[in-house]
């Protein structure tokens, strides 16, 4: 029916910069989500996100980092909202671990400030931490974290003030792209809608809405465990207790934040990339006590004074490439009409703003100052080639 110049599909973290983005540079907005704002159903909820510059992933995310950094405090004072908190990070292993390795390539590349600790160093630092003689952390003052469900409200806040109509509780079934080119046509459960261009940030939802992409997208369960220290939150409250990724021997990482909930909202911890697949409509949002036991017992060695009672355990979902980087570009098989942010594989929430601003320049532009060249969708490895059909 009414035409709009850009429709952005997917409201939670990703979009709503999106959205955001794109009506701050004048551009009249329809974003569609098919659940409220700030939802719970995606993965963008659980009250804390990691950010962290030492990217153990690759150091070709640095710049971007940075600019998320400035992008989140902007947001800040835009709205008044108290979204990132930079506590302190420990990426915690042995010396030739990917968490350990990865995060000093990166702060050596790019000068970053960071500390290498040895294991007697983490213990007298950081008391709560028992790391094994043969473990390490490189210690960056710069970390933290950020709140996902304030950083989306933020985002869905300034789009709204900038003039974009955001239509929640609306599920997108289809889109395509209208004969020669002359722009979209959005599904919904309630309506049609048409407009120059289209965003697709779907989440879990990408094999569903970017089927054309021919990506393998793996769409993983995960859960996030919040358990009350029975000697008490003291220890764990932000300014003494850092955000913290810690690897094993076998490569299995842990990641976990200082208790930012109150006295009785316990500390939250989580495996990093250790899910089972799953489908977003059918996921099982239940938690089993052999999940729980298994996440005991991964942080009983290692943060003894942690795993009390349980408070809550909540699921989330991953989306992931095969080779953990994100897809971030215009779609291959409609370039004129379609950009796409998906594929962010556990580790996305962190660049949201920057995200945001980077899909306005493709969407606008076709083109960004910004490093993406990692995020191709026809990069060697997703081993795949777009077509047009399947959207
Ligand atoms: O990106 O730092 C991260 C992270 C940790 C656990 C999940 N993602």
């Amino acid at each position: 029916k009414t035409s709009r110049d850009i429709i952005v599909i997917g409201l939670g973290g990703m979009g709503s910069a999106a959205a955001c983005h794109l009506a701050a540079r004048g551009q009249r907005v329809l974003g569609l989500e098919r659940f409220g704002p700030a939802h719970n159903r995606g993965s963008s909820h659980g009250g804390s996100r990691i950010t962290r510059q030492s990217y153990f992933e690759d150091p070709a995310y640095v710049p971007l980092l940075l600019r998320s950094y400035e992008l989140f405090a902007k947001l800040e004072r835009d709205t008044g909202r108290d979204i990132a908190t930079l506590c302190g990070g420990v990426m915690l292993g042995r010396p030739d671990s990917r968490t350990v390795a990865g995060s000093l390539r990166s702060a050596q590349e790019w000068g970053l400030p960071h500390e290498l600790l040895d294991a007697k160093e983490v213990r007298r630092r950081f008391p709560t931490l028992t790391p094994g003689e043969d473990e390490v952390a490189l210690y960056e003052e710069r970390a933290g974290f950020v709140r996902p469900e304030a950083t989306v409200t933020a985002h869905v806040q300034l789009a709204l003030q900038a003039g974009a109509e955001l239509r929640f509780e609306e599920p997108v079934t289809r889109w395509e792209v209208l004969p020669g080119g002359k722009g979209v046509r959005v599904h919904t459960a309630d309506d049609v809608y048409t407009a120059g261009h289209l965003v697709v940030c779907p989440g879990a939802w990408a094999p569903r809405l970017l089927a054309g992409l021919g990506i393998g997208f793996a769409i993983e369960r995960q859960v996030m465990y919040w358990f009350q220290p029975p000697g008490g939150t003291a220890p764990f409250e932000p300014g003494r207790h850092p955000i913290y990724i810690w690897e094993d021997a076998e490569g299995v990482q842990i990641y976990g934040f200082p208790a930012i909930e109150g006295p009785d909202g316990g500390a939250k911890v989580a495996f990093f990339r250790k899910g089972s697949d799953c489908d977003p409509e059918t996921i099982d949002r239940t938690v089993a006590e052999e999940e729980v036991a298994a996440m005991a017992a991964q942080l009983a060695p290692r943060i003894p004074a942690l795993p009390g009672r349980l408070r809550k355990a909540v699921t989330c979902m991953y989306t992931t490439t095969s080779d953990e980087h994100f897809v971030l570009a215009r779609h291959p098989a409609h370039p004129d009409s379609v950009t796409v942010a998906c594929g962010f594989s556990g580790h996305g929430f962190k660049f949201v703003p920057v995200i945001g601003e980077i899909v306005a320049d493709l969407a606008l532009n076709g083109t960004t100052e910004h490093p993406i060249a990692l995020f191709d969708p026809l990069r060697a490895p997703l081993g795949q080639s777009a077509t047009p059909e399947g959207e």
